[in-house]
């Protein structure tokens, strides 16, 4: 199910009943509630050791980067003096942001109280650095604060959203709201300046939309709900277009119309993902069906048109973006990092929107394959760029010039446990399975289970409701991955043959504590064929096993490209590697001459550098 590949094909549009701009607020359309990450903690032979060295080197190599190696710290310390020169990329504050988003996500899982001073540290100087009016940005405070607000392509308001995001999860990591109030400062005079009947604007890099819904839920004051509508709304009537640059047109900007009629994916590829993560969660909020009616219209645009089967998006170098349907080159793809995490957060919410599982079997192809790829295994190095195809010169970097990829990384990583369960009035939603214990408080209930598997090496989950503070929830729904064609249930050791609603097993009549639910999902070897009209891919394969794509190496496959030709006749083994790229399962052609080797897409670029390659040749016959 994708542009760039067949599977069933599953365009199920909504239908719902709520009228367009409806002002109730009583309730929000979402079919579900996220489970926090804070709830979550994730402990697996496969997520575990990945969150241990993401808190052990990622956030150290990122600190190091912002404190020490580039000035991004400097610049806060500089412009709480008020004076010194900005150093740096006009929104690196916003780095800052999301690697303190990251420690706060691991802060759950990894109890660090040297890591908290420091993010406490960080939280002073970014208080210090706040203006009395409430503006905070060291670009503008170092550069010339009478130019702030000029140009719609500076980021004030993205780096501002970020902020936003960092202060709710260090909120809810540790119940710290320092920086909490210095972003209510920082709204407020947002919208002292800008909204009906005051200054139009059009931020050039969204995020504060989805960051103003965050913070209006966090504070419980809907005017930062209406000031994220009232923003997304400002897009398509030429209010930003002549603020840029002048580099790109507004299309660029996703302000080429009004966000209710955009029907096709354009642009920067980041750009649109914040953007339909905040008309989802506004579009929830206010009720808004023709929201809703375009970002399905957008989804199918995505998912079946232009996502490549990593679960990437973004063809083009050129404007990180996109230029026309099914034009998804693999040795030019440029599928940025922060992009496949924007793909995470965007299918999240339109599956809580809908309750349909079709979302997160894109969440999961994207956070296993093109996210997951974005960082080393030893979580120090990271891609920006995520080729499906290289000749053995692309390589991860310890930073970048323009650091939006690592800091991403070192927010997204730490924060999956978000994304396993959900919950709504009378059901637990089994999302994602990763091994985690849960203590989950919804609807006046407190559950606590433990999700046991060796999730993705094999298809077999056992959940245990460990303790339950009042009667159990009428359902448990388990997903059933669109990868899985053959799958079972037991309850107690009682095989089920539970009905499926929009790709969720629904399992009921679970009575107490104790009660205990097998899931096995069958995970053979697939082989995947492009749709035809992806030209890069004719005559072409790929592998996939359970969520995650395969490639080939060079260091695997000395017989060179031509040895991992595919034939219709081939059958394959797959073999548990412990010692092999952290453990993995490997997947060997059984058949042919010389057998070819594939290794899962996220683990490529950790050995001897060569050349790799996702889509392989394809004959009829060997
Ligand atoms: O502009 C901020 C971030 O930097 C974007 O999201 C990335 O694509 C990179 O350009
Ligand atoms: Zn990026």
């Amino acid at each position: 199910m994708s542009s760039q590949f067949y599977f069933t094909i599953l365009i199920a549009l909504a239908t719902l009943s709520a009228c367009s701009n409806e002002s109730g607020r009583e309730r929000s359309l979402m079919r579900m509630e996220a489970v926090d990450f804070s709830q979550v903690s994730v402990d697996d032979d496969f997520w575990g050791p990945r969150l241990q060295r993401h808190a052990s080197t990622t956030l150290a190599v990122c600190i190091d980067q912002i404190e020490n190696q580039t000035g991004r710290i400097r610049n806060f310390e500089l412009a709480a003096l008020g004076r010194g020169e900005h150093s740096g990329i006009f929104f690196d504050d916003s780095d800052v942001y999301k690697a303190l988003e990251g420690i706060a996500y691991s802060l759950i899982n990894h109890p660090d109280s040297a890591l908290e001073r420091k993010a406490d540290e960080w939280i002073d100087k970014m208080a210090a650095s706040q203006q009395p009016d409430g503006y905070i940005n060291t670009y503008y405070v170092l550069t010339g604060l009478e130019n702030r607000w000029t140009n719609m392509d500076k980021h004030e308001m993205y780096c501002a959203g970020h902020m936003i995001e960092a202060a709710v999860a260090y909120l809810q990591a540790t119940g710290k709201r320092k920086l909490l109030d210095v972003s209510i400062r920082m709204a407020d005079h947002m919208m002292d300046t800008f909204g009906p009947g005051k200054r139009h604007w059009v931020p050039g890099h969204e995020e504060i939309e989805l960051a103003l819904v965050k913070l209006s839920q966090a504070t419980g004051q809907t005017k930062y709900l209406d000031m994220a509508e009232w923003l997304l709304n400002e897009r398509g009537h030429g209010h930003g277009s002549k603020g840029g640059d002048g580099l790109w047109d507004p299309a660029y900007y996703q302000d080429d119309r009004p966000v209710r009629e955009m029907t096709d994916i354009a642009g920067h590829a980041v750009r649109c993902m914040y953007l339909y993560c905040g008309m989802a969660d506004v579009a929830a909020m206010k009720r808004d069906s023709g929201y809703i009616a375009a970002l399905h219209r957008l989804w199918d645009d995505v998912a079946l048109r232009n996502m490549y089967i990593t679960g990437g998006i973004g063809s083009s170098r050129h404007n990180e973006g996109f230029t026309e349907d099914y034009d998804l080159p693999n040795r030019e793809a440029y599928c940025e990092t922060c992009a496949s995490v924007g793909m995470v957060m965007w299918n999240a919410r339109m599956n809580r929107l809908t309750g349909d599982g079709k979302y997160i079997d894109v969440l999961e192809r994207a956070m296993y394959n093109g996210a997951l790829a974005g960082i080393s295994l030893e979580g120090n190095r990271f891609f920006y760029v995520n080729p499906l195809e290289s000749d053995g010169h692309h390589h991860r970097q310890e930073w970048y010039g323009c650091a939006c990829c690592p800091s991403q990384a070192s927010r997204f990583l730490p924060s999956v446990g978000g994304y396993v369960y959900g919950t709504s009035e009378d059901a637990l939603w089994v999302h994602l399975y990763m091994g985690n214990t849960a203590e989950i408080n919804a609807g006046g209930r407190s559950l606590r289970l433990r999700q046991s598997t060796r999730y993705p090496w094999d298809g077999d989950v056992e959940i245990e409701i460990l303790s339950v503070s009042s009667a159990m929830p009428g359902e448990i729904r388990l997903r059933i991955p669109q990868w899985c064609r053959s799958w079972t249930v037991e309850v107690n050791g009682r095989r089920l043959s539970p009905p499926v609603d929009k790709g969720y097993a629904v399992i009921t009549g679970l009575r107490q504590a104790a009660d205990r639910i097998r899931l096995h999902m069958d995970m053979p070897v697939e082989v995947i064929a492009a749709d035809p009209r992806v030209k890069a891919n004719l005559g072409k394969r790929a592998l996939q096993r359970g969520p995650l794509v395969y490639c080939a190496e060079e260091i695997d496959n000395p017989g060179g490209r031509s040895s991992t030709l595919l034939s219709a006749s081939d059958s394959f083994e797959t073999l548990f590697a412990d010692s092999i790229l952290g453990g993995i399962n490997l997947i060997r052609t059984a058949s042919g001459p010389e057998p070819a080797t594939f290794i899962p897409y996220y683990a490529w670029d950790n050995r001897r550098a060569g050349w790799m390659q996702v889509w392989q040749t394809f004959s009829e016959d060997r």
